[in-house]
């Protein structure tokens, strides 16, 4: 069994997302701290594991992998042959492109602008700027509109089985739930609404999301 070694932070929804994946396959794993919020992911050790400075990288045995759509799609092969990835051609799409719509259109706005500034930043001894809030509440309820016309499943985004989209999705609305903004960006999908109630409840987001 090979040794896997994330970098990262807890607080991070991508890291979240690769450990819901490796929670929920039951996989053991080590989290080797890289705090974003003091600019260690910027030290020359760091960026020579990601040279983007972004968190998570993968370790697994010495061999690096960044980038969670291929650090999710690889562990999904590996340690649970494609449990967590849709069958069908056309669901796999619909899987691709909604964590395309989250990593282009969904977090920039909603975790970038409205988490940081409603969240962080009153946090931090700072005052949330509304007008960069309410510019972003724009964009956030298009992508959110934008998945919720491709959710297809009943109990989680794209059927009756957890796949990696949800660990995607789960870590943004942990966090986009607690902001003053997530009743206007989920006005228009009740979809996401339904699987929300559902995906906040699971043992292992209460695990690694909090
Ligand atoms: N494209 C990257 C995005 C990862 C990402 O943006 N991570 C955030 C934390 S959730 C980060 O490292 N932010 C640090 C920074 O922007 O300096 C991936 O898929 O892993």
């Amino acid at each position: 069994m090979s040794k896997l070694l994330i970098y990262g932070l807890t607080a991070s929804t991508y890291v979240r997302t690769v450990r819901l994946l490796l929670e929920e396959i039951g996989a053991e794993y080590t989290l080797h701290s890289i705090n974003i919020f003091n600019g260690e992911n910027h030290a020359p050790e760091y960026l020579a594991k990601q040279p983007f400075g972004r968190v998570p990288t993968l370790d697994v045995d010495g061999e690096l992998i960044y980038e969670t759509a291929a650090i999710t799609q690889y562990l999904d092969t590996v340690l649970a042959n494609h449990k967590y990835s849709p069958a069908a051609p056309l669901h796999q799409a619909r899987m691709r492109q909604i964590m395309g719509i989250i990593d282009s259109y969904l977090y920039p706005p909603a975790i970038g602008t409205i988490v940081i500034q409603s969240l962080i930043v009153p946090t931090q001894g700072g005052q949330t700027d509304v007008e960069k809030v309410n510019n972003a509440i724009a964009p956030v309820k298009t992508a959110l509109e934008a998945i919720e016309s491709l959710v297809t499943g009943n109990l989680y985004l794209l059927g009756s089985d957890i796949t990696l989209v949800d660990f995607y999705l789960i870590p943004i609305f942990v966090y986009l739930a607690q902001t003053p903004a997530f009743a206007t960006v989920t006005a228009q999908t009740p979809k996401l609404a339904a699987w929300w109630d559902t995906a906040s409840q699971l043992p292992n987001v209460k695990k690694v999301c909090q």
